[in-house]
């Protein structure tokens, strides 16, 4: 098999796998570090780490080792039983996170439908709304999953045209409007949904003090604040979470992506114990949320991150990178914008599509994923080097 050229396994994949996505076209077999190899043996460095689930590099040693000790113990369970290490890895989340208890599942999707629950229950029992009226406020140009209720507010008709009806109870309002959230809210309010970062819109990144403001709207109302950090958070933007740039604290935090550190799929929903005991049993689960080799995989995942300050390296490594491309003479770029490391390049129109930057990026070893026509995402696994940015770097520079 591994003599295979590319296109074979394009093909076999476009014969027998649904066309929701239109990959670079690039057929990827192995990984360590920021590195992945093609089927040919040709070495990229990747510039997307499965969107942020990679923040800890591919195939940290210290979370191989976790997968593989408990992968000879014990694998699953389902909550039917308890088991040895979803305690411990709750605790660590909690300590982390600074809240008081969460609840595992394992899709980013998943925990975000789970924070909508759990805010619509607290609002039904904690502040009296009537029944079936409750309602979570989100933003236009959001993502937070692709179940049918997250695109049923998707404002991205890609996402939900074909997908109605859908579920009623979620106001849109513009992103980095505060004023727009006052307006909105209502006596049927018991939460706001965003993003810290508006990751899959392009990255785009609000204005300073938005969520700080945000914060103290939502206190003033008494809604929950609701943030999606699955792509934001675990130490992406610089810090553990994006909410501590502004020191704006939720109500309630869902985690996905590298919580399970690029090897299994791991998500939470964290909180307070007064908003999470609207959960009692028998109103949700997951046959694998809490699972053991999950559970351990998360507990390493983020020990990696604290153990290697990965929040300061994306930081710092982060302005380093954005010093750098603003460095390249080039006509082409309209903006380069980005925290720590999630960073976006947003072309001209008059210099092409990015997908045709990315394509060539792709020919030079550098793996990034354009998004929305003119957009290019660079977000390497947050291991790595100053020598590794530079490699980057130059292979930008000649492509543009
Ligand atoms: N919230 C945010 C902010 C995300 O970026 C999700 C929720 C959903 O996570 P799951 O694990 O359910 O995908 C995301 C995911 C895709 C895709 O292929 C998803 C994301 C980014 C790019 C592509 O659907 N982000």
């Amino acid at each position: 098999m591994a003599d295979k050229r590319a296109s074979y396994y394009i093909n076999l994949e476009d014969k027998y796998t649904a066309h929701g996505y239109h990959p670079i076209p690039v057929v990827i077999s192995r990984a360590k570090g920021v590195w992945v190899w093609d089927v040919e043996g040709k070495k990229y460095v990747d510039c997307l780490s499965a969107y942020s689930a990679v923040n800890q590099g591919h195939r940290h040693p210290t979370i191989m080792k976790a997968l593989r000790e408990q992968a000879a113990k014990l694998t699953l369970t389902s909550r039917a039983f308890h088991n040895d290490q979803l305690g411990a890895f709750m605790e660590k989340l909690c300590q982390v996170a600074r809240m008081e208890m969460a609840l595992p599942m394992n899709t980013g999707a998943e925990a975000v439908e789970t924070a909508i629950k759990i805010a619509r229950k607290w609002g039904y029992e904690k502040k009296g709304i009537g029944q079936d009226r409750a309602e979570i406020i989100v933003c236009s140009d959001n993502f937070h999953g692709r179940t049918t209720t997250i695109v049923g507010f998707s404002t991205d008709p890609l996402a939900n045209t074909g997908f109605g009806p859908f579920s009623p109870g979620f106001p849109i309002i513009p992103y980095d409007d505060t004023h727009a959230l006052k307006e909105a809210i209502t006596e049927n309010t018991v939460g706001f949904l965003v993003e810290p970062i508006q990751g899959e819109a392009g990255v785009k990144i609000p204005r300073d003090g938005y969520l700080r403001e945000v914060r103290e709207i939502c206190s003033d109302h008494g809604i929950l604040l609701i943030l999606d950090e699955i792509q934001t958070g675990l130490c992406r933007t610089g810090k553990m979470f994006a909410w501590m740039h502004e020191d704006a604290k939720p109500d309630m935090i869902t985690l996905g992506k590298a919580l399970g550190g690029g090897v299994v799929p791991v998500s939470a929903v964290v909180s307070s114990e007064e908003i999470m005991s609207v959960i009692t049993p028998g109103t949700h689960g997951s046959t694998f949320g809490g699972n053991p080799l999950a559970c351990v995989v998360g507990r390493a995942s983020l020990d990696v991150l604290i153990e290697e300050k990965l929040d300061e390296r994306a930081d710092r490594l982060g302005k380093l990178f954005r010093k750098k491309l603003h460095e390249i003479a080039t006509d082409k770029v309209a903006e380069i914008r980005g925290k720590g490391l999630l960073n976006a390049i947003e072309l001209k129109k008059s210099a092409g599509t990015a997908r045709e930057y990315a394509e060539r990026l792709m020919e030079l070893g550098v793996l990034a994923k354009d998004t929305h026509g003119q957009t290019i995402r660079f977000a390497p696994p947050l291991v790595i080097t100053e020598k590794e940015i530079d490699w980057i770097i130059k292979r930008v520079q000649k492509v543009l």
